[in-house]
């Protein structure tokens, strides 16, 4: 009988339709949707990331492991609590900041929507600008960042800074999480809240912008 393990193999090996397959026998089998993605799937591109970090794969060992991903996450997505329906009058502006890995920060907003927030997901890419620039507009209660690249850090601390500049640091909570970030850093930064989870992102929210 396949295993999350095997799961995790096929997705280091880089094997989209094989994983796609697995993910929905274990699911099938009554495995926990969040451990077959953060033990299977996760776990899989991070040997992945490995590898590359130690110059034993390539860019497009990347770019294969994304896809890979990519085939295995909506079958997990849809094996997700489905949330008790109430929706919470919050908006949370969503986004990454210079990086186009967004299969995290696609995580954290499929999580917060379920539980009941109103994501509004600016996708990759995005300056500090993008992230006020939008938050003013859609009168946003928080700004949640995914910072997944290196270069993307400092851009991070710039969102903050800028907040300050422009006298909107406090009407805007500000969230962080992503691969490369860690709590010290996020503190060092003054950041609100760090994640190391997607789902981190759900109970940050409902703590900062106090839904009871
Ligand atoms: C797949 C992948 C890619 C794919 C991404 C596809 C896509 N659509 O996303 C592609 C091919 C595009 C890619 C490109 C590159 N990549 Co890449 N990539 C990865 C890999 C293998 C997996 C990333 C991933 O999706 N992980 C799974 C997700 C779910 O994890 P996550 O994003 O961390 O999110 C989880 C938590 O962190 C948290 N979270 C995330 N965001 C947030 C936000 C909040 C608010 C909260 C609460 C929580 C939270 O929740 C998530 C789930 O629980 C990682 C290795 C790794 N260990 O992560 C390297 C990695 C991130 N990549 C890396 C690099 C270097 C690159 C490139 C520069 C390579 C190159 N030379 O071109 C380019 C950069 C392109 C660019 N400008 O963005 C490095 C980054 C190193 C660094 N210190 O900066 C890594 C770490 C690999 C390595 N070990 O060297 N990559």
């Amino acid at each position: 009988m396949a295993t999350i393990a095997d799961l995790r193999q096929l997705v280091s090996e880089t094997k989209p339709e094989e994983a796609a397959a697995m993910t929905g026998e274990l699911l099938a089998a009554g495995h926990n949707a969040m451990e077959v993605l953060e033990e299977g799937v996760m776990n899989g591109l991070n040997d992945v990331g490995d590898r590359f970090a130690a110059k034993k794969a390539i860019v497009l060992d990347l770019v294969r492991a994304g896809v890979t991903a990519k085939a295995c996450i909506p079958l997990i997505q849809e094996a997700f609590p489905k949330g008790e329906g109430a929706k919470i009058e919050k908006k949370i502006v969503l986004g990454t900041m210079l990086s186009q890995h967004n299969i995290g920060k696609n995580l954290v907003s499929t999580l917060l929507s379920i539980g009941g927030f109103e994501v509004i997901d600016i996708g990759e890419k995005n300056s500090p600008w993008d992230f006020y620039e939008t938050a003013e507009k859609v009168g946003a209660d928080m700004i949640a960042v995914s910072v997944v690249f290196a270069p993307a850090m400092e851009k991070f601390t710039e969102l903050l800074d800028l907040l300050k500049e422009l006298k909107v640091r406090d009407k805007y909570p500000v969230i962080v999480g992503g691969a490369v970030t860690s709590q010290k850093w996020a503190d060092a930064q003054g950041a609100d809240g760090w994640g190391a989870q997607a789902k981190d992102g759900v109970s940050l929210a409902r703590d900062l912008l106090k839904v009871a």
